[in-house]
């Protein structure tokens, strides 16, 4: 009796320490599981105006950019990636929507009064993330628009990024040559005095308000075309502003301002996954160095702000380093846009250029439907997950979206945005087949090795910024794989192809690319 008492006892325990062992072994297995599962820290860096050659890792070779290169080297290095449009407004808009522009009638280069571009019921890069739990914050460039058509500069501007996704803001409404020269923390204008309001006007001047017509001479830089409207700390604006002095920034500092901002976010949000997109105002005009950047290039103030936002770059990941964040964090970094010299100032940027070329071997720049317009730097960097490679598959930022939806486990996906997921983290080299391209307006399109761009009339170079257009009374085919410089129109030797990218991208475009080609013909 005793003896059978003690072996229930002894059995008893035995069954509860088996239940504990499979208990914790079980707790042990989810353990592992969450850990695969672990989402990381997203930092989109977008830099305005960069072109495909102004980077060391994608040729570079007099302008030091050595912290872009360690993430170019490091991770993928894109050789056929792409910004959605050749200038920043539409690009933007199709990045974090994952909608080609060219469906949006409004995703043209937006002024600063412009309402907001996205719908605030769009889906969004960041809203998608914050449904998976991220929390989401923007610094530096939007240009997307803000309010609703009448914007109260005094009061709180919204929407804004922070109805779009954006749990935290601290931005420049437009870009840096155009009012309101203010940065706006989320919806409200930093630094603002309300005995001294802010009052905008992109059409008429306010009594009694320098401008840059008058007296050129004292300006601290000069304009070329555009750009004479209101003068802040010396430079000529695009549109016109009254007010607000307390609260203008400083052109020299805002690097530094952006990536402070940026830095404490990160800071803020380590213990949780977060996204950032961290948006520099760099190389685009005016082209303002900090002073201790001031000659750092050799090439005028367009070359030092690329040293100055590489730099930007770099401390940035000191601060992901810092913060122990690195083999968590996937970071990609692009541009806009592709690159200009004379976008509307005399600051050099022509005159000192030297041997450095901005497009890196492409034809055109901003604005074209060539490849400089839109083919940019692009990478993907993820300490200890993605390997170092380069890759010529086709994508674009436009894949973003599904991209990194797919990455997190949402099945959320953008209406244009390829899954290209696996092509992001280095895994597979299978991109897109295809892509619509896009500069103000216009359309052109990517099949394989092959480029399409439909006749458009128009002025084949646009004279002030000194770039090629893409225009041309006849269609332009050409082959990318033996010439990448597209100089050699093969529209008319190569029918066959011809036809079968004009059907393509008739499919994809509808008839209204060709239809408004053919009419403006
Ligand atoms: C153009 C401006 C140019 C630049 C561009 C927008 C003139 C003559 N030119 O209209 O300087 O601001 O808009 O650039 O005003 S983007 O990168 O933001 O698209
Ligand atoms: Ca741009």
């Amino acid at each position: 009796m005793v003896k059978s008492i003690s072996t229930r006892y002894f059995n008893a325990v035995l069954a509860i320490c088996l239940i504990c062992t499979l208990f914790s072994a079980c707790q042990e297995a989810t353990k592992d599981t969450d850990k695969s599962e672990v989402v990381p820290n997203i930092v989109i860096i977008y830099a305005d105006d960069l072109g495909y050659g102004d980077v060391g890792a994608y040729g570079a070779e007099s302008l030091p950019t050595p912290h872009m290169d360690r993430l170019a080297n490091g991770g993928v290095r894109f050789t056929n990636g792409y910004a959605s449009s050749a200038t920043c407004s539409p690009s933007r808009y199709a990045l974090l929507t994952g909608r080609y522009p060219w469906r949006n009638d409004r995703a043209k280069i937006l002024p600063g009064t412009a309402p907001l571009l996205i719908d605030t019921e769009e889906m969004t890069i960041p809203t998608m993330l914050k449904n998976k739990g991220y929390h989401t914050g923007i610094v530096g460039k939007w240009h997307l628009g803000l309010g609703t058509g009448s914007v109260d500069w005094n009061q709180r501007i919204a929407p804004g990024p922070n109805e779009v996704g954006f749990d935290y803001s601290y931005i420049m409404a437009a870009t840096q040559d155009r009012v309101p020269t203010v940065y706006i923390e989320n919806g409200n204008v930093v630094r603002l005095d309300s005995a001294d309001p802010i009052e905008i006007d992109y059409q008429n001047n306010f009594p009694g308000q320098r401008t840059g017509k008058e007296d050129r001479e004292s300006l601290r830089m000069n304009w070329h075309h555009g750009h004479n409207s209101s003068v802040v700390n010396g430079i000529p604006r695009i549109g016109y502003m009254k007010g607000g002095d307390s609260a203008k920034w400083v052109d020299e500092n805002m690097a530094d301002t952006f990536l402070v901002r940026a830095q404490q976010y990160i800071k803020r949000q380590a213990d949780a996954p977060f996204f950032l997109y961290y948006a520099l105002q760099q190389p685009h005009v005016p082209r303002t160095p900090h002073p201790r950047f001031i000659g750092s290039s050799g090439m005028g103030p367009r070359g030092d702000v690329i040293v100055e936002a590489d730099w930007c770059i770099g401390q940035l990941i000191k601060t992901l380093e810092s913060e122990g964040l690195m083999d968590n964090t996937l970071i990609i970094l692009s541009s806009d846009n592709g690159p200009v010299l004379n976008d509307g100032y005399f600051d050099d940027a022509v005159e000192k250029l030297g041997d450095h070329t901005p497009a890196g071997g492409l034809r055109g720049g901003k604005y074209s439907l060539y490849e400089a317009g839109t083919r940019v730097p692009f990478v993907t960097y993820w300490k200890g997950t993605i390997e170092a490679k380069t890759s010529s598959a086709m994508i674009s930022q436009i894949d973003l979206f599904s991209s990194l939806a797919a990455l997190v486990d949402s099945e959320l996906r953008g209406p244009d945005s390829q899954v290209l997921t696996d092509l992001l983290l280095g895994k597979r080299d299978q991109g897109r087949e295809d892509l619509v391209l896009e500069a103000t307006t216009r359309t052109a399109f990517r099949m394989g090795n092959w480029a399409l761009i439909p006749p458009y009339p128009g002025r084949p170079v646009n004279t002030n910024v000194n770039i090629e257009l893409g225009n041309s009374p006849d269609y332009q085919l050409f082959d990318l794989s033996s010439d990448l410089a597209q100089q050699e129109n093969l529209a008319e030797t190569q029918p066959e192809k011809l036809q079968e990218m004009i059907e393509r991208f008739r499919e994809i475009r509808g008839e209204t690319g060709e239809v408004e080609a053919l009419e403006l013909k």
